[in-house]
């Protein structure tokens, strides 16, 4: 029988309340959207299996439930976690201020992870403040991918979520290579080294 997947990642969506995550993620799980608010998906997290070059990734994406209207998650959410969505909403300034905020929150709860940077409701010139150029020397500062999408037209949500994904398993790679690379050494007390409690995943 065909395995069901080759990987399993763990990728959570923050930023600002009303930005557009569930929407973001119901459009990539679902192929759906709704003009409304959507308070609650009903799980915690949505799966979509995708193909990258022949390898069947599963994707584990969570969502945060309306907490980040407090401005903070609970650590719980970040373990195990492979990658990170943060997201504003182009036609917010404060949105976009506020990333700042969020890539220190995932600084705090993880020692290594994958990040990519979203501007939705890429859909209205006439409502837009936050410039692509603007928002491109911030993400190049920050060494982060940035994707600007629409939940509502579908616009790059697909390249977004496949673009972390690619991260998240290039990375995987790198590490296995490290790991293959190493001089084998057994330690005969069973202790490990590097048991970092932050490290996501
Ligand atoms: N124009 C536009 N509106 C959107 C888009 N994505 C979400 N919205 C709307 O923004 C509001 C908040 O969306 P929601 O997904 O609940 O945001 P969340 O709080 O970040 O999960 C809802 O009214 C959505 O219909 C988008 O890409 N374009
Ligand atoms: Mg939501």
């Amino acid at each position: 029988m065909a395995r069901e997947y080759d990987h399993l990642f763990k990728l959570l969506i923050i930023g600002d309340s009303g930005v557009g995550k569930s929407s973001l993620l119901l459009r990539f799980a679902d192929n759906t959207f709704s003009g409304t608010y959507i308070t609650t998906i009903g799980v915690d997290f949505k799966i979509r299996t995708v193909d990258v070059g022949g390898e069947k990734v599963k994707l584990q994406i969570w969502d945060t439930a309306g907490q980040e209207r407090f401005r903070t998650i609970t650590s719980t959410y970040y373990r195990g976690t492979h990658g990170v969505i943060v997201v504003y909403d182009v036609s917010s300034g404060e949105s976009f201020a506020n990333v700042k905020r969020w890539l220190h929150e995932i600084d705090q709860n993880c020692d290594v992870v994958n990040r990519i940077l979203v501007g939705n409701k890429d859909d209205d010139p006439d409502r837009k403040v936050v410039v692509s150029s603007d928002a491109q020397r911030f993400a190049d500062q920050m060494s982060i991918q940035l994707f600007e999408t629409s939940a509502k037209d579908n616009k790059n949500v697909e390249e977004m979520f496949l673009a972390i994904t690619k991260l998240v398993l290039q990375s995987k790679k790198e590490q296995q290579k490290k790991i293959a690379d190493q001089p084998q050494t057994i330690k005969l007390d069973g202790s490990r080294k590097n048991s970092s409690k932050k490290k996501c995943c």
